[in-house]
């Protein structure tokens, strides 16, 4: 049977976070089996903002490290970096030579990191996304598992798509973003209206998945609750909403059965049975990790193979692309 492919990518912006566990990696992990898979470290994503090298360098493979800790097996899944596959920066060009800049206009990402300075941030910001699109449709993607932040993009590069078929022939598939229903927007701990991140500069408001058990435990007390009493799912009250939604996605229960344990019990009780839970769910990873890294030769033999497989495939693509576009 032919299975169907996943390509997803995660950057190497800073220390991965329990948003990307929770919203990308750990889905990743589960449906690995079911599936072709490509997981990208989207290193030249990265540089839309300026890094420091010797961090940036680090940052790729602490991130390429943590994809395998969390589970990613090569029996299923091609892991690799991206500027180790030409191919990607090649397409994005080429895609970029289709794309409106008014589509590009749209993107809420780009509006959000550029901020107020609009005008000074890098072209690179700006074309993200169409680097995106090239990442996925090289490898003739059917779905892309993603956090919520990333639907629009997913959507772009499908209008990409149809727009490069329409103009020179049936080339590209039409991949569907993959969100999950709890855990798409795992929202900051000491600023609960807005998303966990990794460029986030406030160290506080993520829980890094190579944390301590201390600093887990000091960030959980710290988070941002109310002043209500009640503990239970609701949207109107994000500090305690988000703090239940990562209890619960680390332990699978149900609301329900969440909502009548914490029944009479306050903060400070969710908080720390919430850290205890986060503790003990990251410790096997936090394990192989460190293991992983003290391994020589293991991560670098994992990403060359990584390199070839996906250049293997991504360099035929790109000749079809040629090929319709005039170019050969
Ligand atoms: P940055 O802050 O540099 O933009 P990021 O934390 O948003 O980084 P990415 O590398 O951009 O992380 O995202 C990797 C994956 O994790 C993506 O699929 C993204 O949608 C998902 N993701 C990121 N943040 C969250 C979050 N807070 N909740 C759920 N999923 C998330
Ligand atoms: N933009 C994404 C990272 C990313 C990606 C991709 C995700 C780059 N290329 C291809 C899915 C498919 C982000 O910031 N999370």
């Amino acid at each position: 049977m032919n299975k169907k492919t996943v390509f997803s990518g995660i950057q190497a912006s800073g220390s991965l976070h329990v948003g990307n566990f929770l919203g990308a990696i750990r889905n990743w992990v589960t449906m690995q089996s079911k599936f072709n898979n490509y997981f990208c470290v989207v290193d030249l994503h990265t540089i839309t903002i300026p890094q420091d090298p010797a961090t940036l360098r680090a940052k790729i493979r602490e991130v390429a490290g943590l994809l395998f800790a969390a589970g990613i097996v090569e029996d299923n899944s091609v892991v690799f970096v991206q500027s180790h596959v030409k191919a990607h920066s090649e397409l994005a060009w080429l895609l970029n030579c289709i794309t409106p800049m008014g589509w590009l206009q749209r993107m809420t990402q780009f509006k959000e990191k550029s901020g107020k300075q609009r005008e000074e941030v890098s072209v690179g910001l700006f074309d993200y996304p169409v680097l995106q699109a090239a990442d996925i449709l090289l490898y003739d993607t059917d779905m892309v598992p993603v956090g919520e932040d990333q639907k629009q993009h997913v959507e772009l590069c499908r209008d990409i798509a149809q727009r490069f078929n329409y103009q020179y022939g049936e080339t590209f598939m039409l991949p569907e973003p993959h969100i999950p229903p709890v855990g798409g927007r795992v929202m900051g701990l000491s600023n609960p209206e807005n998303k966990m991140s990794k460029s986030e500069q406030k160290q506080e408001d993520s829980i890094f998945l190579l944390d301590n058990p201390d600093l887990i435990r000091k960030k959980l007390k710290k988070a941002t609750t109310d002043s209500l009493r009640e503990i239970r799912f609701d949207e109107n009250r994000p500090g305690v909403n988000n703090l239940l939604t990562i209890y619960q996605l680390f332990t699978d229960q149900n609301q329900e059965e969440i909502e009548n344990h914490f029944e009479g019990k306050s903060y400070k009780d969710l908080k720390e049975q919430l850290a205890e839970t986060v503790i003990e769910s990251l410790r096997p990873l936090q394990e192989r990790y460190y293991e992983i890294a003290g391994e020589k030769g293991y991560l670098d033999d994992m990403l060359n193979r990584g390199a070839e497989l996906a250049g293997t495939k991504a360099e035929s693509k790109l000749r079809e692309v040629w090929e319709n576009i005039g170019l050969r």
